[in-house]
Formats: structure tokens, sequence, C-alpha cells
């Protein structure tokens, strides 16, 4: 497999570029015409062809027909994945589902603060990407965080007390839907300033790098994701961090979460060149566009970049096309996407898609599959009812991590955090 991935590969794909319309005012919405053909290959296909409909999302983009290969598995002859494999990608994605199903309703109950954004629709690349990698490896989120953290092996009750605000959550209570964080499980954090994250996972994928080849630690081939949308292309930290990660060969991946919006702005409209992947090549780096909605194509391509940054290859952009299935946040009515195109996306649901290939090629039974969605929706419930019983955080913890220093801010002279007074509130707690 290896060299399937070179950047003079992806840098000679034939691109049918068709000029931008003049009136860029016009409306920014994706012709009804899917962008992706129905009579798409299936997964186990040897090539994928994506027609790109839109015009400025014109082209014909050849991008992974070099990468998915025929792959054929000893139990499974003529398929991607085993039975084993299938089932768990299924549970991955069955568990992101129910478990912002459920935080929308725990967030109109009142049970959450601040913003929430959720990640319906998109499963099958954190589930395609996350369940590829070790333990130690990292993965850094944005501010759509939740399913991130789930897919890297953080407890459903740990993210939804985190998400309650209780001491008992992956930050004790103190980040919040925005913020998740486990350095148990190399989570390095979700980021509400779009772009933050990106250097902070070159950093992460800097230190993998030092630690095998200047502190000689052999065994060390740790491997970074960095997760980011579309808008998040358009900020110079993205430009600075693919420069950086090619020049210095950085086992890293970057993963474009392309779900057309960013916020309320069609990437369509706000970039010069939609085709985020072509600026890859541009820094020296393989640019992969992958469907974003097939959980075996993201997971093949997953495997390849992944493969290449742990071998110490490099990093790689991929692209993933894909959808969310709500507003931008669950403070967003959502009325500006227009319904033909939501309901394009919808009929590409990701979990049907995988339920589908899971039983019509006998890899899992409809009961089987029923056993995992009872099991997911027990474990959600019980997720619940775990955080709504957990204390809240003490007082004493209020300004801890606000402060690099808290002696200097937070801690009154008797050594006690000043919000410990009983007057601290009040607004009266002078040194
Ligand atoms: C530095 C910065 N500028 C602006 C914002 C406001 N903002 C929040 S989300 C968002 C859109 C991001 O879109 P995208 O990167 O496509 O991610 P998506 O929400 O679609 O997952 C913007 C501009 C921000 N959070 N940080
Ligand atoms: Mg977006």
């Amino acid at each position: 497999m290896s060299g399937a991935f070179s950047a003079a590969k992806f840098t000679t794909q034939p691109f049918l570029s068709t000029p931008l319309p003049p009136d860029l005012t016009t409306s920014p919405s994706i012709s009804p015409a899917p962008p992706h053909r129905s009579s798409d290959p299936p997964a186990n296909s040897a090539s994928f062809f994506f027609q790109i409909e839109s015009p400025r999302r014109s082209g014909t983009v050849v991008a992974v027909s070099d990468v998915v290969k025929e792959k054929k598995s000893k139990s499974t002859p003529n398929l991607l994945i085993t039975k084993e494999e299938g089932l768990v990608l299924y549970e991955d994605m069955v568990l992101g589902r129910a478990f912002e199903d459920m935080c929308a309703q725990m967030y109109y109950r009142g049970k959450m603060f601040g913003f929430v954004h959720l990640y319906n629709g998109q499963e099958a690349v954190s589930t395609g990407f996350i369940k590829l990698l070790k333990k130690e490896d990292s993965v850094v989120s944005t501010y759509r965080d939740h399913v991130h953290a789930l897919s890297k092996g953080v407890p459903a009750r740990a993210v939804m007390s985190e998400l309650f605000g209780k001491a008992t959550g992956c930050c004790r209570g103190q980040g919040g839907s925005m913020h998740m964080f486990s350095s148990e499980h190399n989570l390095l954090g979700g980021f509400a300033f779009i772009g933050e994250g990106i250097p902070v996972a070159t950093g992460a994928a800097f230190t993998s790098k030092y630690k095998r080849e200047v502190l000689k630690e052999a065994g060390c081939d740790h491997v970074t994701l960095a997760f980011f949308g579309d808008g998040t292309c358009n900020n110079g930290q993205f430009f600075e961090c693919l420069n950086m990660a090619a020049l210095w060969k950085l086992p890293i991946v970057f993963v474009v979460e392309n779900n057309l919006w960013a916020i309320g702005m069609s990437h369509l409209r706000a970039t010069s060149d939609p085709q985020i992947y072509k600026k890859g090549p541009a820094f020296g780096m393989p640019g992969i566009h992958v469907d974003g909605m097939d959980v075996l194509k993201v997971r093949e391509v997953a495997k390849e970049a992944i493969g290449r940054a742990r071998r110490g290859e490099g990093p790689t952009l991929v692209e993933c096309e894909t959808y969310r299935f709500r507003g931008h946040s669950l403070a967003d009515p959502d009325e500006l996407r227009d319904p033909a195109e939501k309901a394009h996306y919808a009929a590409r649901d990701p979990i049907t898609a995988l339920k589908k290939y899971l039983i019509e090629n006998s890899l899992a039974s409809e009961a089987e599959l029923k056993a995992i969605d009872k099991k997911i929706d027990e474990m959600v419930e019980d997720s619940v009812e775990f955080a709504d019983e957990s204390p809240p955080p003490p007082r004493s913890q209020l300004l801890e991590n606000v402060f690099a220093d808290p002696k200097g801010f937070g801690i009154g002279p008797d050594g006690r955090y000043r919000c410990e007074d009983p007057k601290f509130t009040e607004g009266t707690a002078h040194v």
C-alpha cells in the first residue's frame, strides 16, 4: 500500500474546472442535482469517481480511486471489512447519533449551558478515522466535539456530565460542550475559536516526531488527527500549519469536515477554490477528497493517511464531504439551508447506508443491529442519569485553571481561594 498516496499523484489529477460565474451574489445553495451521483459505486468497488455538479464545485474529481483498493479480508474475501469491524463501526456511529439526539433534548430542558453544536450526519468521519487509532494517538477537535470524544473512548457518562457542568465530567465540569478534553484518551481538546486546534495538533505531532527522532523513543509512532470544518480552511492557521507539517514531515492528518456551511455562509460563496483537498499538494502533501457520508470509503482513506503518518512519511490533507443534519448549534433555527439540499443529504444518512451494507453482505442481521441500538439507548440513558445525579463542582474549583498563577489573583493571603469567602460573590472579597 505504501506509495499509493504520493503527492505527485494527486497534483496531476485532471480537473475540468469551469470558471466561476461572474455574479457571486446569486443563490449559494447547491443545485438540486445531487453533488454525488446516486449511482456511486458501492464501497467495495475498486474505484470511485465523484461528479460534482454544482457550478462552483465544478469538475470531475477523481480523488480516491487510487486509494481505495480491493481489500480482501480472509473471512470476507470480497468485502472491505470483517463482521467484527462492521459492528464496531455501526455501534460507534449509533452511539454518536443517539448521544447527540439526547443532548438536544437535555439542552431544551435547560440541563446544558452555553452553545451546543451537534454532529448528526457527520458520524462517518469521526468513526471512519478515530476507530483506527491507538489509544496513544491524539485527536484535536473543534466545538463540535462530543462525538470525537466518544469515538476516542471517553465514556458517555464523562461527556454527558461535562455537558451538564458536573464534577464528574471529563473536565470536572469546567469545560462544557466546546472544550472536551481527556489526557487519558489523548483527546487534546475541543476548541471554540475556529482554527485554534490546528496549531495544537501540529505541536502534538511535532512532539511525537521529536520523541522518536531526538529522544530516540523508538516505539513512539504516534499519530495526531486534526479535525476542523470547511469554513476554517480560510483561516491563516490552516495554511501555516500545513506548511510546517509538510516542512517537518510531521505525523499528522488534517481532516476537513466539509459540511458545505460555516454557520449560514455557504462554502461555495466563501472560498476562492472550493476543492479544499487541492491545497494539500500546494504544500507538498497529498490531498484527498472522499465521500464523508460513507464510513467505508472514509475508513480506507483514513487507513492510508494514518499509515503514512505512522511510517514517518508525513502529513496528509483529507477533505471529507459531509453534511450536518441539524442547525449550526442548538440555538440556530436552521432556516437558511435549502430544504432540497437537506433532503438530498438526509437520504444519504451514513448510518442507514452502513446498516444496508452490513445486512446485504450478510455481515449482520437486523436482530444483531437492533440489539446494538438497544444497548446504545441504554448507555445514553445511563449517561443522563449519571450526569443528573452527579454533584456540581465545588465553589473552590471556580478559579482553578483560569489563571496561570492563581496566587496572584484567585487566592487570598490566607492561602484559600477567595471564592471561598462567603462575600466573594458580592464582589467584596478584597485582598
Ligand atoms: C476565530 C473565530 N472566528 C469566528 C468564529 C465564529 N464562528 C463560529 S463557528 C464558525 C463557522 C465555522 O464553520 P466550519 O469551519 O465550516 O465548521 P462547522 O461549524 O461547519 O463544523 C464561525 C465563523 C470563531 N468561533 N472563531
Ligand atoms: Mg462547515
